[in-house]
């Protein structure tokens, strides 16, 4: 089967994805779009996926969109190793799991992440008009872009809701891992909700927010055990983590946007 993904080395969204493609050790091409250019504004890149944003998986000359659905994919057209639990009420928690994945921790990722790196590196310099046309061309966001703002970023109160976003997450992780017994979210089975919830902790620790979490030991041994997978050193390949791609934001070097 041919698979291609059009993806960012540092997008979360895709580096769900790449864990997923990992873990079921599927080969896969890469076409990595570049946010500062536009590349995932043009006119090609909108018929594969109508939403302008990363990831797009392409099966066969098939496009299929949205991190969520694109594992889920992944795991029916590839079911070994099983990602999803067998039975009924297991597949209920992970959709649940899931939902709230996409609702809470996902969307409260963006607010540091658009704070400390992308904001300032994409936007700081643009034009007042380039910053609105930019965002006019933006299927989706329009809302989140205007909130942020060019040159103030979220506020406090945004930003406070989101680090207690992360918290709640991490609390979950931390009970759910307690009361299932682990390693894993849902008990003995490695499933979608690891996969798909290791990039936004590993964003929020590389952004240095791994305070959140220190005092959860059950959230902290999960973490390590996901990290250790052979799976996320194949996703996390080089300059995937914000720190090491765009250092001029973290105290130390300069590199270019992607
Ligand atoms: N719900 C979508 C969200 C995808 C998404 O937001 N992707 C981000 C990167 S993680 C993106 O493409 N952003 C483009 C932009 O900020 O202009 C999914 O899970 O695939």
């Amino acid at each position: 089967m041919a698979l291609e993904l059009y993806h960012s080395d540092h997008s979360t969204c895709s580096q769900k994805v790449r864990i997923c493609l990992a873990e079921k050790g599927l080969d896969w091409e890469s076409h990595v779009l570049h946010f500062a250019s536009g590349d995932h504004l043009t006119p090609e890149y909108l018929k594969l996926n109508p939403n302008g944003v990363v990831p797009t998986l392409v099966h066969d000359g098939e496009p299929v969109i949205e991190s969520s659905a694109i594992v889920e994919y992944l795991d029916e057209i590839h079911p070994e190793p099983s990602l999803v639990p067998a039975d009924p009420l297991g597949r209920a928690r992970l959709r649940a799991w899931m939902r709230y994945m996409e609702e809470v921790p996902t969307t409260a990722v963006r607010v540091p992440s658009f704070n400390k790196v992308f904001r300032p590196l994409r936007y700081e310099n643009a034009s007042k008009e380039e910053f609105e046309a930019r965002i006019e061309k933006m299927p989706l966001r329009k809302a989140f872009y205007r909130r942020m703002g060019q040159v103030d970023g979220f506020g406090a109160a945004e930003v406070d809701n989101a680090l207690a976003q992360i918290r709640q997450t991490a609390e979950r992780i931390d009970t759910a891992v307690r009361e299932t017994g682990g390693p894993w979210i849902l008990g003995a089975q490695y499933t979608l909700i690891d996969v798909t919830l290791t990039p936004l902790l590993q964003r929020m620790d590389d952004m240095g927010y791994g305070h959140l979490w220190e005092d959860l030991p059950e959230m902290l041994g999960w973490f390590d055990r996901v990290r250790a997978r052979p799976s996320f050193a194949t996703a996390f390949y080089a300059n995937t983590n914000l720190s090491e791609k765009y250092r001029q934001f973290f105290g130390t070097e300069t590199d270019d946007d992607n």
